[in-house]
């Protein structure tokens, strides 16, 4: 674990995230990635952290931010969306830094399309939350503090 003195956990969201909650309802849900923001945000403080909630659709800048929180934060929550199933960079940049990584999903990917059952992340991070909605985010905070605290 690192030694960064903040609370701070990252959370992270790749690509097209943006439009949760305004297209694929049925698979995504009605929660818009502001409404996410806010219940991490909200989960957070009650026990005693602070999210910082990004989202970007670019490969690059999602890497330059695993390794910002090798300074500036004490875990991540990670929804890669679809560049969990392509990116060898993202999986080297959470390898690369030495803060601990949980992997998102709101849907199940193991249910869905082939092409999503592999992810490329999940070895880098020290567990993976799907399948449960937008509750994933809560859950995967959950058990990033757990890990924090007790591991
Ligand atoms: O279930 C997840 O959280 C995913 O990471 C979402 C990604 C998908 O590529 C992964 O396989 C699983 C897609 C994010 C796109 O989000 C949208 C939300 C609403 C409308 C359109 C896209």
């Amino acid at each position: 674990m690192n030694t960064v003195s903040t609370n701070t956990l990252f959370v992270l969201n790749g690509p097209n995230l943006n439009l949760l909650g305004q297209r694929q309802p049925g698979i995504y849900g009605a929660k818009t990635l502001t409404d996410v923001d806010e219940a991490c945000q909200a989960f957070a403080e009650i026990n005693g952290y602070e999210t910082d909630f990004r989202q970007s659709n670019s490969e690059g800048e999602l890497v330059s931010w695993i390794h910002e929180a090798q300074s500036q934060a004490k875990g991540i929550i990670l929804n890669a969306g679809a560049y969990t199933h392509t990116s060898i960079a993202l999986y080297d940049a959470i390898k690369g830094i030495d803060v601990p990584a949980v992997e998102v999903h709101i849907s199940n990917i193991h249910a869905r399309e082939a092409f999503r059952h592999h992810s490329m992340i999940a070895a880098a991070c020290i567990g993976q939350i799907c399948g449960f909605g937008t509750n994933s985010y809560t859950l995967a905070l959950r058990a990033l503090m757990d890990h924090l605290e007790n591991d």
